[in-house]
């Protein structure tokens, strides 16, 4: 269980159909196994006080994010499809950041990278955080080593205490490792595995 109050924002990124359902555009194994456990931290941390924001992943049909249009991932969470929409089993019960409704690209929920400059532009996500005096952020969702990782980190850059559960969160491992190494970077940021 983790400990929630008012200064508290449990953050959950991309529990989206093409990641959490197996016959998802880019499915991460054991991506619907953790929306049990993600429910019940809404509820606790509802309860308690605490903000609740979902990210979504949110790209156009074509974007150098996709391998086939340059980039490395497999075609997900194209706007207004099935596959962005955030899985039926989760509990939606905060506002949703979207990431890239202007064909931005990008992994973290606090910033995206402009398609055309290449220039860093931030999202909602961290306003909505100073206007509450959020302290402290618990990351959970997918992926643990892609936009799980880019969030806890940009959230520890800006000086929030961060947490990731291990057990909410689950990574692609486009080489294996990667999600054991996004642990390790994140501790070394300062953020607790939990
Ligand atoms: C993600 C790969 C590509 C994620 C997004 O949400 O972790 N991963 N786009
Ligand atoms: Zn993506």
């Amino acid at each position: 269980m983790i400990e929630c109050d008012a200064r508290t924002a449990l953050v959950i990124v991309d529990v989206q159909n093409d990641f959490a359902d197996p016959s998802g555009g880019l499915y991460v194994s054991g991506g619907e196994v953790i929306i049990a456990g993600i429910n019940d931290e809404v509820e606790r941390a509802s309860a308690a006080g605490a903000l609740v924001v979902y990210t979504q992943d949110w790209h156009p049909p074509s974007t150098p994010h996709f391998a086939k249009d340059g980039g490395i991932w497999p075609v997900h969470c194209v706007h207004d499809t099935w596959g962005a929409e955030l899985h039926r089993e989760l509990t939606v019960a905060g506002e949703i950041v979207r990431k890239g409704v202007a064909g931005e690209d990008g992994y973290s929920g606090f910033t995206m990278r402009d398609a055309a400059t290449g220039h860093e532009v931030p999202t909602a996500l961290e306003p909505m955080l100073r206007s509450r005096g959020i302290e402290r952020v618990v990351v959970v969702g997918l992926a643990a080593d892609v936009c799980v990782k880019d969030t806890a980190l940009d959230a520890r850059a800006r000086g929030f205490a961060t947490l990731v559960p291990r057990d909410l969160t689950r990574g692609v491992d486009l080489a294996p490792g990667d999600t054991e190494r996004a642990f390790q970077t994140l501790t070394l940021a300062g953020a607790t595995i939990a």
